[in-house]
């Protein structure tokens, strides 16, 4: 069977991604409709060798769609992503408008596949946010074999994670500085050219951002343990693809940095790049930009807690962060469920 499959978003740079992963992966279409705001409406999207025409979201019905995918940010899936789900497609949603929610399904595909089965409760799966994802591709083997209480975590974060507006600025700003030109920042809250930003997205009251409490709800929410203790500190840095992660996890048991590797190397989605030598480790650009697994490395004991570990996580932020489980997830479904 074949499914009409529709994409909120289809234009921006998680739509374009998921639109070359849906080719790859040879998903099952019968017709693709790209959908994105009035701006677009009107233009083209490449799909394999096709040239499809982009249709204004407000206007369409989705009566007749079987998935829907969303990427265009948390208030338009708030106002369309029930109305399609109302008109019978099943939606995968990119955005954290619903993660929360006890209704919803919060999934990554090597984690928790079995949960999709709660699409029926509301017709919407959600897809985590880029920063857990990886994470708990890399952590859910270890907490299964030795159960982990606790979880601190540093990102370093991409600016493709701020959309293609987010690209737009780091290479305008790096080339304004190189051309000694004045720039003013408008995307990110300071200079993201050759400078970091410990902020990635809203403060919270309790002084932490959103970017880092989705972390802590979501690693409890796809685990399934609401006492895992998680500490994150997000960071912005002048990279276009891939976010990195220094994590540091201590565990009810102890486990070695052997077994650690052992287990990494024989899990799904991971690929382990950890030789103790210069170069003998993932970085954004040399590993995960454009690939599709998560990349772990620097794994060693941590010298100042008996049951600490360390690793370093780097993955594709676009790929497996957003638009390749969005696939995972949707091949998953037309698998088991539809
Ligand atoms: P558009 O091309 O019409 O602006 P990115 O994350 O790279 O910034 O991309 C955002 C995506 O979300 C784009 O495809 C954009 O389409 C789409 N989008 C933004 N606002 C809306 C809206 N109000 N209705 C439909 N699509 C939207
Ligand atoms: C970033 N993690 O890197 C964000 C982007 O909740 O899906 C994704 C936001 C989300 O800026």
């Amino acid at each position: 069977r074949k499914f009409k499959v529709a994409m909120v978003g289809a234009t921006g740079a998680v739509g374009e991604t998921l639109i070359s992963i849906l080719k790859e992966r040879q998903f099952p279409i019968s017709e693709f409709v790209p959908l994105a705001s009035e701006r677009s409406a009107g233009s083209h999207v490449e799909f394999g060798n096709q040239k499809v025409l982009v249709r204004d979201l407000a206007q369409y019905d989705f009566d007749g769609v079987d998935i829907a995918f969303f990427s265009a940010g948390g208030s338009v899936s708030r106002e369309h992503a029930p109305r399609a789900a109302a008109a019978g497609a099943v939606v995968i949603d990119n955005t954290s408008e619903f993660r929360y929610q006890d209704d919803i399904p919060l999934v990554v595909s090597e984690v928790n596949p079995d949960d999709i089965a709660g699409y029926t409760r509301r017709g919407i799966i959600a897809n985590p946010n880029c920063s857990t994802m990886q994470m708990l591709v890399a952590l859910a083997p270890l907490h299964r074999a030795a159960g982990i209480t606790r979880i601190n975590v540093a990102t370093y974060q991409s600016v493709s994670g701020a959309g293609r507006s987010g690209m737009e600025e780091l290479g305008k700003q790096t080339a304004a500085i190189l051309n000694f030109q004045e720039f003013t920042p408008t995307k990110f809250p300071n200079q993201i050219a050759f400078n970091l930003i410990p902020q990635i997205d809203a403060f919270q009251e309790n002084g932490y951002t959103k970017e880092e409490m989705k972390m802590v709800w979501e690693t409890r929410k796809i685990l399934g343990d609401a006492s895992i203790e998680v500490n994150p500190t997000a960071v912005r840095v002048p990279v276009f693809y891939g976010h990195s992660e220094a994590v540091h996890i201590e565990t009810r048991d102890k486990i070695t940095a052997d077994e650690a590797r052992k287990l990494l190397e024989s899990a799904p989605g991971i690929v382990v790049v950890d030789e103790r030598k210069p170069g003998g480790y993932p970085t954004p650009v040399t590993h995960a930009a454009g690939q599709d697994p998560v990349f772990v490395g620097r794994i060693r004991e941590d010298i100042s807690h008996p049951r600490g570990l360390n690793l370093w996580i780097v993955s594709d932020n676009i790929r497996k962060g957003a638009a390749l489980n969005a696939v995972q997830v949707a091949e998953l479904l037309v698998k088991s469920y539809l």
